[in-house]
């Protein structure tokens, strides 16, 4: 059926007088960016978010999530956040530490004893204190999500002491911290986004890289890089961050959902994690990933002495991790 232009427009004008007679308001949708695949905690933990702020506002606010790097890499969506063209983030705190200072903290290298000690920093005034902190910067800290520790795997060789490393290109997230920490330890790192790390490992541009169990099998970067280390030189979080123009635009009422929401989907999450990296684990040994677990922590431990160094010299950063390590 084909309309001339004015028989068009009265449709059009009929169409919005149902719409608008019929009460129901327009639904808002907040984007939210995440680099992990479909299924990963992270981004079942920003939909169930989504699903209970949907319901909690009758469906006037909907969260949808753009998993895989849909949005870019994560450097990029974190920048598209700050400007308020993304609305929400879940990122690793490596990454946005470039942007938000102070949160580098919680990646610093052997920190944390335990999940435990970190998740007891994370629930209470620190953590809520770091959260805050994102404000000034034009992000709006929601909440933290589990990432487990970030250990060292390659492709050349067993890593069984500091020794090892030496001359090995690790790929590393966009993060100055990240990049001083590999260097510490030997190695040579290299910056690059998430989604080149498997193409860097098949060419070799890279020899190896460094995560937690569940983002070493679900890339299947074990299947190209079979020597895992667990070096656990860092326990870095994620966060949930939305944009500060995103934030603004909110009712008080709306505000308080949102916060409570993602401290729900944090719980959400935690759940799953361990089990997931339990099962991770498996799958790498069933794979048969070389997968050096006891050998001798303590010179990777000294060798990062100089970056506690540099940051002891920041006051901020110095005082935060003293209380850190009293956290019992
Ligand atoms: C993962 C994290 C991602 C990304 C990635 C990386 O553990 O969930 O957000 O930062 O590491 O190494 O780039």
């Amino acid at each position: 059926m084909i309309f001339s232009g004015t028989a068009f427009r009265r449709l059009v004008a009929a169409a919005c007088l149902v719409i608008a007679g019929s009460g129901v308001a327009a639904a808002r949708e907040f984007r939210a960016a995440d680099t992990q695949d479909e299924g990963y905690p992270t981004v079942r933990a920003l939909e169930f978010m989504g699903r209970l702020i949907a319901e909690r506002s009758n469906g006037r606010n909907q969260i949808r999530v753009f998993h895989s790097r849909q949005l870019g890499e994560e450097r990029e969506t974190i920048e598209q956040t700050r400007v308020g063209a993304i609305d929400i983030n879940r990122t690793n705190v490596a990454l946005i530490g470039a942007f938000v200072p102070s949160v580098n903290v919680l990646a610093m290298p052997f920190l944390f004893r335990s999940a435990e000690h970190l998740h007891k920093v994370l629930d209470g005034p620190i953590g809520q204190e770091i959260l805050a902190s994102f404000e000034p910067f034009g992000f709006v800290g929601l909440t933290f999500y589990d990432s487990g520790a970030r250990s060292i795997y390659n492709s050349v060789r067993p890593v069984r002491q500091l020794s090892d490393m030496k001359g090995l290109k690790i790929r590393v997230q966009q993060s100055q911290l990240m990049v001083d920490m590999i260097r510490a330890i030997g190695a040579e790192p290299l910056e690059l986004p998430y989604g080149q790390v498997g193409t860097g490992l098949a060419t070799r541009l890279i020899d190896g890289a460094e995560n937690n169990w569940p983002s070493y099998i679900t890339t299947g970067h074990y299947k190209a890089a079979g020597y895992y280390t667990l070096t656990e030189h860092t326990m870095s979080p994620e966060v949930v961050v939305m944009s500060r123009k995103a934030w603004d635009s909110l009712s008080e009422d709306d505000k308080s959902v949102f916060r409570q929401t993602a401290r729900e989907s944090n719980i959400f999450m935690r759940r799953q994690w361990q089990a997931l990296e339990a099962e991770s684990m498996k799958t790498a040994e069933a794979a048969g990933i070389a997968i050096v677990k006891t050998f001798d922590r303590t010179p990777f431990e000294a060798a990062m002495a100089d970056i506690y160094v540099r940051a002891s010299s920041d006051p901020v950063l110095s005082r935060l991790l003293e209380r850190i390590r009293q956290v019992k």
